[in-house]
């Protein structure tokens, strides 16, 4: 894949996460949580798999998928709702689509100056978060 996404990488700058939330229809009281947490993101490639997890204290969330192959996705411990999701590369950027009850929703990935950026999309909010490599882990 290109720049490789692989590895560690920690939160280091959030925004509109609250709005992205507002979105999904997350409650006010793990919205309050949600906003506080030290997110982690563990990329990782197995064969033609690739791997997110989102870890926190609190709430981890993995998603394992192969880029081109659409599948099922439950976003469990999030807004908890069942979506199609197909992720692919579009230049240097992975991007995911999330097919279900909430319109225009997905995320992007991509490498920039050596972080890791992403964007989450839901029904016209984006939320914009970037991390930072992690190589002690
Ligand atoms: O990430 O779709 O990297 O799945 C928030 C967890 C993580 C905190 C959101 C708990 C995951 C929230 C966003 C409690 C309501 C996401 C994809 C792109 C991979």
């Amino acid at each position: 894949m290109p720049a490789s996404l692989c590895g560690t990488w920690d939160l280091i700058s959030s925004a509109n996460f609250e709005g992205y939330m507002i979105a999904l229809g997350i409650s006010p009281y793990l919205r309050k949580i949600a906003l506080k947490l030290k997110l982690r993101k563990v990329i990782e490639q197995q064969g033609d798999q690739l791997i997110i997890k989102t870890a926190s204290p609190f709430r981890n969330y993995t998603v394992s998928f192969r880029v081109g192959q659409e599948f099922g996705e439950f976003t469990q411990g999030l807004d908890n709702r069942h979506v199609k999701s197909l992720v692919e590369w579009e230049g240097s950027k992975l991007v995911c689509e999330q097919t279900g009850e909430k319109k225009n929703r997905g995320w992007a990935h991509w490498i920039e100056e050596d972080k890791l950026h992403l964007e989450l999309y839901c029904e016209g909010e984006v939320c914009k978060q970037v991390y930072k490599k992690n190589v002690n882990e």
